[in-house]
Formats: structure tokens, C-alpha cells, sequence
């Protein structure tokens, strides 16, 4: 029987695990409160005039809404009170916070509090996703060891999306669900078991603005995109971005297509954080069937962070499209070879 509750789910998971502590479902469950203050502060922000207060830059340079802070608070302090956390990284804050007193937690979670706060003004989705690493270190201050994690290594992970309802994914070892929130009654509800990710998909999602900026083999898979080869003689693909990363991430999660923030420029090293975004969503989709990788030679999940802020260019989706932008990178390469 299909699990009615988030909660419900995350025992059934445990469950099945013998001899599991319950401390993974103790965070997913303090997870799902911080979420639910988020959500909140979202709904109420024009009404409460903290939709637009700025409180300086983060440690990225980037611009810190007051809304930003607050659910990088609302998740600290919730994953901070189960005692089960020996490091938090937020893309809020410089560097890690080791949680006083909990230096020998078993958890070291990183989280983007709240990606896509430059669209709150113009109501559109907005998200949080976090990543949840056991450390490696037995005991004590965590060190690099345990903090600077490869995507590969994670235990569990997912993402949130403030939309028309307020959605949260969860992924673990064995499966990704999504839950959706009864506000009314602070209850997350299964309402989208077992995600898989079609194998293909027809859907184009990028930000086409800085298509100059990209390596010609983007370009060339970007053009074969808008071929009937892709999209089937007599139909046509559609193009679909929202410029916030998880109802962009989501889309192509649920409906199949490709999603990408190439390097460029601009990015060198690509715009999405890799720790506390793409590692994450990397790991949701390999689990929903999908594929991501870094667009320059190596899959996402394999990237070390050098540190917790770092950036990694994405292309992810549907295996078909993943697959076929590799074989353009692999082309060009050779070519090129021959004249490096
Ligand atoms: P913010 O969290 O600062 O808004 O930046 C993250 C983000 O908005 C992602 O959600 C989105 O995918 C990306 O930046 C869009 O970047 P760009 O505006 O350069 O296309």
C-alpha cells in the first residue's frame, strides 16, 4: 500500500533497512518543517513587506534577500536541533558551520536555502534542495574529509518547489517521491510515487542568452536540438525555461527533455553551485533513470569540490538527449585533437 505521508514514507523506507537507527528519518522530517516555515515566509512576504528587503551580498557576491537568510535560518535551526549534524554548509553562509555540541554527528548536510529568490518578485517557483552526506571520520571536529563530499558519496537528497502548491522531492538509495503540502494542515502528502524520468523527452531548457558564450559543441547540439531528427519529421520540440533551477530541474524531471547552464565565459566553471545544487539534483536523477554531466568530460556526481562554494556547469535530462550532447563534446574533441 502506497504510503499516504511523507512521514509514513520515510518509516517504510527505514523499515527496510534492518537495524536503522531512524536518524536519517529524523532529519527528512526536520527537513519538511523548515520547508514549511519557508513556505510561509514565502506566502506572506508581500503582505509582510519582506518580499524585496536586501541584507548584502552572500559569500558568492550575489545579492542576499532577507528572504534568502530566513530559510537558511529555518533550515539550520531545524537540522541543528536533531543533535545528528556534525557540519551544516549553506550557500548563505561563508565557509562551514560546525554545529556546537554536535561535533560527532553522523550527518554533514549542505543546502541552497533558497534558489531563485531573483524570481520572488514576479511570483514564480522558487526552491530549496539540499544534499545529506554520513561522514567519514568516526568522530570529532569533521574535516575535509567529511566535508568536501563527491555527489557519488551521498545518502540522500532532495529539493523543494514554493509553486502553485509547495512541493517536496525526497530521494533516497532505493526511490524518489514527491510529496505535496496541505497547508491547512501542515501535512506533506505522497502525490507523486517511484519519479522516473522518461528516456526521452522533446523539451529544450536553457538560457539561449549566452548561447555566444558557449563551447562550439554546445552550440552544435543546441542547433541539432531544433532538428526533426530530434523532434520526429512533422513535429516540433518546445522550448521551456523558467530560469529558477528546480521548476526547471522538476520539469524535465517528471516530463523528460534536457536542461543545461553550459560553461562559458561568463562561467567559466559554470553558475550552479556544485555541493549544494547540482551534486544533488545529479543524484535525484540518476536514481529517476536521467543523466547529468558536467558538459566538459565528466559526470557531475564524480566532481570534487575543492570547496564548499564551487561552481559546476550542468547538462542533465532524459538519457537520450544526455547521451547525444556527449556525442557532440566527444566530435568536436576529436577533431580538434587532431589539430591540439
Ligand atoms: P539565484 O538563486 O541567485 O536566483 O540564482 C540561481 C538561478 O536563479 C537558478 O535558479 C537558475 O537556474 C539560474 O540562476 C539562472 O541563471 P541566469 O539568470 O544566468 O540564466
Amino acid at each position: 500500500m502506497t504510503p499516504d505521508t511523507l512521514f509514513d514514507r520515510v518509516l517504510e523506507i527505514q523499515s527496510s533497512y534492518p537495524g536503522a537507527s531512524g536518524r536519517l528519518s529524523t532529519l527528512i522530517d526536520r527537513i519538511g518543517i523548515a520547508a514549511k516555515v519557508t513556505s510561509n515566509d514565502l506566502n506572506r512576504s508581500r503582505m509582510a513587506d519582506t518580499m524585496n528587503q536586501t541584507e548584502g551580498v552572500n559569500p558568492s557576491g550575489e545579492l542576499s534577500k532577507w528572504l534568502d537568510n530566513k530559510a537558511s535560518d529555518n533550515f539550520k535551526k531545524a537540522l541543528a536541533s536533531t543533535g545528528l549534524c556534525c557540519a551544516l554548509i549553506s550557500e548563505e553562509e561563508d565557509g562551514v558551520h560546525i554545529v556546537p555540541g554536535n561535533e560527532d554527528g553522523q550527518y554533514v548536510v549542505a543546502y541552497d536555502p533558497l534558489d531563485g529568490s531573483s524570481n520572488i518578485d514576479i511570483n514564480v517557483t522558487v526552491g530549496s534542495i539540499f544534499a545529506i552526506w554520513t561522514r567519514v571520520t568516526k568522530a570529532g571536529k569533521p574535516t575535509d574529509e567529511d566535508i568536501l563530499r563527491t555527489g557519488r558519496d551521498l545518502v540522500a537528497a532532495g529539493y523543494v518547489m514554493y509553486g502553485p502548491s509547495t512541493v517536496l522531492v525526497y530521494a533516497c538509495e532505493g526511490s524518489i517521491d514527491a510529496f505535496t503540502l496541505d497547508p491547512a494542515i501542515g501535512v506533506w502528502y505522497m502525490s507523486q510515487p517511484d519519479i522516473k524520468i522518461p528516456g526521452r523527452g522533446n523539451t529544450i531548457s536553457v538560457n539561449t542568452a549566452r548561447g555566444h558564450l558557449w563551447m562550439p559543441y554546445v552550440r552544435q547540439f543546441y542547433d541539432w536540438l531544433h532538428t526533426e531528427e530530434y523532434s520526429g519529421v512533422g513535429k516540433k520540440a518546445s522550448g521551456r525555461h523558467v530560469g529558477s533551477l528546480i521548476a526547471d530541474v522538476h520539469r524535465t524531471m517528471v516530463r523528460g527533455g534536457v536542461h543545461m547552464y553550459p560553461a562559458g565565459e561568463d562561467y567559466p566553471n559554470g553558475k550552479i553551485r556544485l555541493m549544494y545544487e547540482a551534486a544533488p539534483l545529479a543524484w535525484m536523477l540518476e536514481r529517476a533513470g536521467g543523466k547529468a554531466v558536467t558538459g566538459t568530460g565528466e559526470d557531475i556526481l564524480d566532481k570534487q569540490p575543492s570547496q564548499v562554494h564551487d561552481r559546476c556547469p550542468i547538462i542533465l535530462g532524459s538519457a537520450y538527449e544526455v547521451d547525444k550532447f556527449e556525442e557532440f563534446r566527444l566530435a568536436w574533441e576529436k577533431e580538434n585533437e587532431a589539430f591540439s
